[in-house]
């Protein structure tokens, strides 16, 4: 994909902030530290876009990055990085930590378009197939992505994407794209994915 421009909008506290532009918005959940502002900045093909920490919990608000591309298709939207769950005590749920904004979000925001979750590739826990479930109950049913692939063998990853498609029950069109935001595997295929999500809905 050729970015024309990608840069940080805003952090946003409370659903008051959120842009009012009408933008399509394409979202990346996941467990806290599963990834998420690696995949963005890998994506833009950008160093330090989207703030990274090896400590759990780093991203707490709602960032918008406002990109462009030359592709005719997908001239401008947003890029949306949202908090990690299980960072906080395992006996809440996810959907508990994320909060009222975080839901709210999610639940509400009509210029959601396409929408992630990320699961390590190491392997997945129950607040990952739990938020799945719900995802697809009140949002919609989100693209999975493995990341972090670049920590497996060829073998390990083959077997961890059997695995996630088992256990999270995708059938044979469902997409699940194994990513590397160090070697940028699968970057060519979650960008068609977010092409066809955004042109769809729009
Ligand atoms: N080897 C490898 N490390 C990665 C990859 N993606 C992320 N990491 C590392 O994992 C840690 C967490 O990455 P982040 O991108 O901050 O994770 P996050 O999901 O945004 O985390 P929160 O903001 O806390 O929810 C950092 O130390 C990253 O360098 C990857 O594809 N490969
Ligand atoms: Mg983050």
């Amino acid at each position: 994909m050729k970015i024309l421009t990608a840069e940080f909008l805003r952090s946003c506290v409370t659903p008051e902030d959120f842009p009012k532009d009408r933008t399509p918005e394409v979202a990346f959940v996941g467990r806290s530290n599963v990834g998420k502002s690696s995949l963005i900045n890998s994506l833009l093909n950008r160093k330090a876009l989207a703030k990274v920490s090896r400590t759990p919990g780093k991203t707490r608000a709602v960032n918008f990055f406002r990109v462009t591309t030359a592709d005719a298709r997908l001239k401008s939207f947003y890029l949306v990085d949202l908090p990690g769950y299980g960072y906080a005590k395992a006996s809440k749920s996810a959907i508990a930590q994320w909060g009222p904004m975080i839901e709210r979000y999610l639940t509400a925001r009509h210029e959601l378009h396409a929408l992630f979750l990320l699961l390590d590739a190491r392997g997945t826990e129950e607040h990952d197939a739990s938020t799945y479930g719900w995802l697809c109950d009140h949002v919609q049913r989100p693209v999975l992505v493995l990341t972090k692939t670049d920590k497996l063998s060829r073998r390990e990853r083959d077997a961890s994407l059997a695995a996630v498609r088992e256990t999270f029950h995708l059938s044979a069109s469902d997409r699940c794209v194994a990513y590397s935001s160090a070697t940028h595997e699968g970057r060519d295929e979650l960008w068609k994915a977010i092409r066809d999500l955004v042109n769809r809905s729009s």
